[in-house]
C-alpha cells in the first residue's frame, strides 16, 4: 500500500492537525503517524500538556491514521521509512526545507500549516479563562 509517514507532538488534538492529517491521507493507501514521546519532547524542549499515552490514544481514534508509531529521537525517520517500506514523507510547511535529506529514500512533501490554530494559542485561550 502506498504509504505516508509523519512526526509530531500533537499535542491538545486541533482542527490544524486533523486538517494535515486528512490531506495526507488522501495522498495514499496508508498513514503512519510518529508520535513524540514524553522524553522527546523535553529533548525538543516542547512543553506538553497530554502524555504520551493520551496523544497516541487520540491519533488512533482519527479517521485519517492507519498506524501510530513512538517518536523517540530525531534521526529515526530514515529507518522508519525503510521499515515501513513508506512512499512519502510530509510535514506541515513550517518544517519546509529541514528534512530534505530523507528525499534519498522517498517523496518528501511539505503542506501548507492550517492559520489561526495551534497549540499554543489554544493554551493561551484556556489560561485567560
Ligand atoms: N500543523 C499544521 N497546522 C497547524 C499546526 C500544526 O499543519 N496549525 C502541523 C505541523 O506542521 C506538523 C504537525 O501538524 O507537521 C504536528 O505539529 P506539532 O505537533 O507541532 O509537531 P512538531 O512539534 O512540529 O514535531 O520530527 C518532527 C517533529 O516531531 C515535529
Amino acid at each position: 500500500p502506498k504509504t505516508i509517514l509523519t512526526y509530531g507532538t500533537f499535542d491538545l488534538f486541533h482542527v490544524g492537525h486533523v486538517h494535515l492529517l486528512r490531506r495526507l491521507a488522501a495522498l495514499g493507501d496508508r498513514l503512519i503517524v510518529g508520535c513524540s514521546t514524553d522524553e522527546f519532547n523535553d529533548i525538543k524542549g516542547k512543553k506538553c500538556i497530554m502524555p504520551y499515552a493520551d496523544r497516541e490514544i487520540i491519533l488512533r481514534a482519527c479517521r485519517y491514521v492507519d498506524d501510530v508509531i513512538p517518536e523517540h529521537s530525531w534521526d529515526q525517520k530514515a529507518d522508519d521509512i525503510k521499515r515501513f517500506d513508506a512512499d512519502i514523507f510530509a510535514m506541515g510547511d513550517d518544517w519546509a526545507g529541514k528534512f530534505d535529506e530523507l528525499s534519498a529514500h522517498c517523496e518528501v512533501i511539505y503542506l501548507p500549516r492550517t492559520e489561526g490554530v495551534s497549540t499554543t494559542g489554544l493554551r493561551w485561550i484556556v489560561a485567560d479563562n
